[in-house]
């Protein structure tokens, strides 16, 4: 079994993490010729990472692969056994996708176009406040006092609020009491400063690449 992609990316460090959560290192690869290659398309016509391939079995999308993940890898259950929980985690994970990521695109291209900076903070600040909302006092983890699917969604994504600290994004987690004390265990984590450091070294590369 292996996932394709790169660590950068918050889709793939999502199934990453649930497969390392549940004990297992899933091997991480770029398909020769690129996600745009005729060999890839024809595994994912959708040209988009991460793809898992499991035998002659492909599997695109990060949330559908990481609940593929979890039920077919041995290990801790990342969604919880009660409806209600499996909920609330199944819930932050689709607030992230909905609000969040459509978003992210604001900070990424603030350098070339600075007016979509600000809308997008706006939007981002209200997104993170939806979930704020959905979490509660005595979550330790995303949801719980257990690492689950929606700390797999939720890490990767929120290193990129940290790594545009610059552009004022650092405060979309700091003004949201209960998600900065989330974020700073997160971050001291394990497995959180494991693919923190993972993603950090690709920001750093496709930074330099973009520069040269
Ligand atoms: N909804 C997809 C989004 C995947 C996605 O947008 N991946 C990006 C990498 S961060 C990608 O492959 N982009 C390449 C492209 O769009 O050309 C998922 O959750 O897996």
């Amino acid at each position: 079994m292996k996932l394709y992609g790169v660590h950068l990316s918050p889709f793939v460090m999502r199934p990453l993490l649930v497969a390392r959560a549940k004990g297992h290192d899933l091997a991480l690869d770029m398909p020769e010729g690129g996600i745009k290659s005729d060999d890839f398309l024809a595994m994912s016509p959708m040209a988009k990472m991460p793809l898992l391939h499991d035998g002659d079995f492909h599997l695109p999308e990060s949330q559908v692969i990481a609940e593929y993940l979890d039920a077919a890898l041995s290990g801790p259950k990342m969604i919880n056994a009660d409806p209600k929980t499996a909920a609330r985690e199944r819930l932050l994970c689709r607030l992230a996708d909905t609000y969040i990521v459509p978003e992210l695109g604001g900070l990424f291209n603030a350098r070339d176009k600075p007016e979509g900076l600000a809308p997008a903070l706006e939007k981002l600040a209200l997104a993170m406040g939806y979930i704020e909302h959905f979490r509660s006092a005595g979550d330790t983890f995303a949801i719980g006092d257990s690492f689950s699917i929606a700390d797999a969604a939720l890490v990767p994504i929120f290193f990129f609020f940290d790594a545009f600290a610059g552009l004022g994004a650092a405060a979309l987690i700091a003004d949201q009491s209960g998600l900065a004390v989330y974020w700073a265990r997160a971050k001291a984590s394990d497995l959180g400063s494991r693919a923190i450091a993972e993603q950090a070294a690709g920001l750093k590369a496709m930074m330099a690449q973009r520069a040269g």
